[in-house]
């Protein structure tokens, strides 16, 4: 059977277009990623959880074709995105489990709450920073100001990473996923996040701390302790994960509220709660466009078509998020009075499923209505329209969120 094939905009000049032409193609659509790379894609959500829970999908990069055969090399632009070491975004089955335990004990919802006054700290001296910034009466950038440097500080208090390399930190990582990045300056990016990250574990080992990355690194793990590549890879995935998503959570929810002051209306007066509001803008503004990527260790067989042994599939969770047979005929809107709870899979499902998701909903939880209660006049000081997405195929990122604080 054939199957059309969709070339996903490297500049993502028009998400909502490429995401309904996804939803038209189901359950499995072809996608040519940036570098000239086709692949599989899943645009269904009850397709999509089956296929996550599928154990002859693979995240090791070894399984895929297009490696082997050398069409795929380190030359490729997204290369970043799916062989980034050995952690537990890249293993899986009884492997994977050891490499994830202590992540995930670490952040379960009741041990992320010891974190919230870390995290109302934070947001308390953003607002203060965002008050100075939009002291002049003039457009404030609330992405630059406040929703970006708030997840990092966060998940660089969980690892224990030097707060002191935050500004490199969002250069890198602006870098190494923008599609207009020269492909030389990336690897150079990705060694450099390498050495930040490498010193970060020495220091931990040296002077083990109350963080993340030293539990790691303490770990018994059933007499498998941790080698320093995979706590290594672990911290890696944390701070990638644990910021860029989050960064995307909190533009959006801003973003959508500003667009649609009734239902800022009825968040406000308690109608709707903030759970909504999050889940809601999860859905529709997942943070992860399309995730890449797993690999088909057989045949796998989905309606008539066949992902073929050694074959990449990517999970469209933009489609996903807007699929009318999960969330009905309006998928494609922002509607917060969706009746709770909205069961979207945005933090992805099976064994991989987001280990952070409550340290991410609790971020929002707290920067959401502290924001909007310091600045009740918060508005958008351009036309929705104007706003444009960075020049990320994988995430869902703007470039920034003019308001004006009002
Ligand atoms: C970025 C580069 C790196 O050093 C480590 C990782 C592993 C985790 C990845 C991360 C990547 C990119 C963004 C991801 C994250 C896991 C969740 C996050 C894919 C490859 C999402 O966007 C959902």
């Amino acid at each position: 059977m054939s199957c059309p094939v969709v070339t996903l905009d490297p500049l993502v000049r028009d998400r909502a277009a490429e995401i309904r032409r996804l939803t038209g193609i189901t359950p499995l659509a072809r996608i040519t990623l940036p570098g000239d790379v086709t692949v599989w894609t899943v645009t269904k959500h009850a397709e999509a959880r089956k296929l996550l829970t599928d154990a002859r999908l693979v995240k090791d990069i070894d399984a895929w074709g297009l490696w082997q055969d050398g069409t795929v090399t380190r030359q490729w632009p997204l290369i970043g995105m799916v062989d980034a070491g050995r952690s537990m975004f890249t293993v899986d089955g009884a492997e994977h489990r050891r490499l994830r335990a202590k992540t995930a004990q670490a952040i379960t919802a009741r041990r992320v709450e010891s974190l919230r006054p870390v995290i109302e700290s934070i947001t308390a001296a953003l607002l203060d920073d965002l008050a100075t910034a939009g002291a002049g009466g003039g457009p404030v950038d609330l992405k630059a100001v406040f929703a970006l440097p708030l997840p990092m500080r966060v998940v660089s208090t969980l690892m224990g990473v030097d707060h002191a390399e935050h500004p490199r930190l969002h250069q890198l990582y602006t870098a190494f996923f923008s599609m207009l990045t020269p492909q030389d300056e990336r690897l150079a990016v990705i060694d450099e996040l390498d050495e930040i990250f490498v010193k970060t574990v020495a220091e931990k080992k040296a002077a083990p701390g109350d963080d993340l990355t030293s539990a790691l690194i303490l770990a018994d793990e059933g007499g498998e302790p941790l080698t320093d590549e995979e706590v290594l890879g672990n911290l890696k995935a944390m701070v990638a994960a644990g910021h860029e998503t989050t960064i995307s959570l909190i533009t959006h929810a801003v973003r959508a509220l500003l667009g649609h002051p009734d239902q800022l209306a009825a968040v406000l007066s308690g109608e709707v709660s903030w759970e909504n509001v999050i889940e809601e803008t999860l859905r529709w503004a997942t943070p992860a466009s399309h995730l890449l990527l797993r690999f088909a260790t057989e045949d796998i067989r989905v309606g008539d078509t066949v992902i073929a042994k050694g074959e990449g599939l990517a999970i469209s969770y933009g489609a996903i998020g807007w699929d009318t047979d999960q969330h009905g005929p309006s998928a494609d809107r922002f509607d917060i009075r969706r009746p709770a709870p909205i069961r979207h899979i945005s933090f992805g499902h099976g064994p991989h499923i987001c280990p952070g998701a409550s340290l991410s909903r609790l971020e929002a939880r707290i920067a959401l209505p502290a924001l909007f209660s310091r600045f009740p006049g918060l508005t958008l000081a351009v036309d929705d329209s104007e706003l444009r997405n960075m020049p990320i195929v994988t995430q869902n990122d703007l470039v920034g969120l003019p308001v004006l604080l009002g």
